[in-house]
């Protein structure tokens, strides 16, 4: 199961097999024991690598799980043992990531030096799917609570504060109302129920129409120098993201006095997968740091 994971992780058997230090052959001999015990082809495989039959990707979802489980269950009984180990695999947003997760890693890696810790950017709802299946233990991102689906649950952290922001030379920089803003064009950070679409939840509480979306930038990289470069287009973004940017000197925090949503930073993780003691010492210590700046 985990080698089925790794050739989905890694695109083909050969790396699969190097990543388990195990011969091609074993493991292609492995993977067809399991395919004659389930009685279903898996993978096709060709000379351009293997791809997932449509029983192997029912079996994958299993698979990700189990594996998932297996690792937690394993992390979980040596750190009971007082043995601090394994890994925990989480996903962070813009704000927690330049904000509480520096000095929260710092006193956790302190403490527990041999756990490996596993962080990747992601927003809720994008990042849903990957919770879902156990890939990662847990994300902390802004949610809008009532509409997390019932499978997973959040608690929450904290609000982070947003601002409005556009490229130096453009026309609105120094707006102060919302309603100036309403024929601008927007580039958004994430969907619709993400954060990056809070302006369109702004524009509804003001009574202004639907704005006018130009782009979708999922990049957090990307997302100021785009901004910076324009001179038509408006974003949101967390304000500690805005201070930090190396294109802070071509961008502009737009000073809107209408108030703005501040979205609810919150620990998501499946209802039903439990953190593990490491998991929740490094949570611990994010509500420890986010307790300290109320
Ligand atoms: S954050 O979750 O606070 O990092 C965040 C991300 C994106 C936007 C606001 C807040 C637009």
């Amino acid at each position: 199961m985990q080698a089925l994971v790794l050739i989905e992780e890694l695109g083909s058997i050969r790396a699969a097999a190097q990543s388990m230090n195990l011969t091609q052959p074993a493991l292609t001999a492995a993977i067809q024991q399991l395919e004659a015990e389930l009685k279903a082809p898996l993978l096709v495989r060709s000379k351009k690598g293997a791809t997932f039959t449509h029983f192997g990707q029912a079996f994958l979802r299993h698979a990700k799980l189990m594996v998932a489980q297996s690792r937690r269950a394993q992390d979980e009984m040596a750190q009971l043992r007082g043995h601090w180990e394994g890994t925990i695999k989480m996903a962070v947003s813009p704000a927690i990531g330049l904000g509480l997760l520096p000095q929260a890693l710092r006193q956790f890696t302190l403490q527990h030096p041999e756990v490996k810790v596993h962080c990747r950017d992601g927003l809720y709802p994008s990042i849903a799917p990957v919770i879902r299946d156990g890939t990662l233990d847990f994300a902390l991102t802004p949610v809008h609570r009532v509409d997390l689906e019932s499978d997973l649950v959040a608690e929450p952290l904290y609000s982070s504060q947003v601002v409005i922001v556009s490229g130096v030379s453009h026309p609105l920089s120094r707006a102060v109302r919302l309603a100036q803003l309403q024929d601008c064009v927007w580039v958004l950070s994430s969907p619709s129920r993400g954060p990056g679409a809070v302006i369109e939840e702004a524009f509804q509480t003001h009574g202004l129409g639907m704005p006018k979306v130009a782009m979708l930038c999922e990049s957090f990289l990307a997302l100021p120098a785009v901004v910076a470069a324009s001179d038509q287009w408006m974003t949101t973004m967390p304000r500690i993201l805005f201070e930090n940017s190396p294109f802070k000197d071509r961008l502009c925090m737009v000073p809107i006095e209408d108030a703005l949503p501040s979205p609810l930073i919150c620990t998501v993780r499946r209802h039903d997968l439990p953190l593990t003691p490491a998991a929740m010492q490094l949570v611990g210590w994010i509500q420890h740091f986010a307790l300290k700046r109320l």
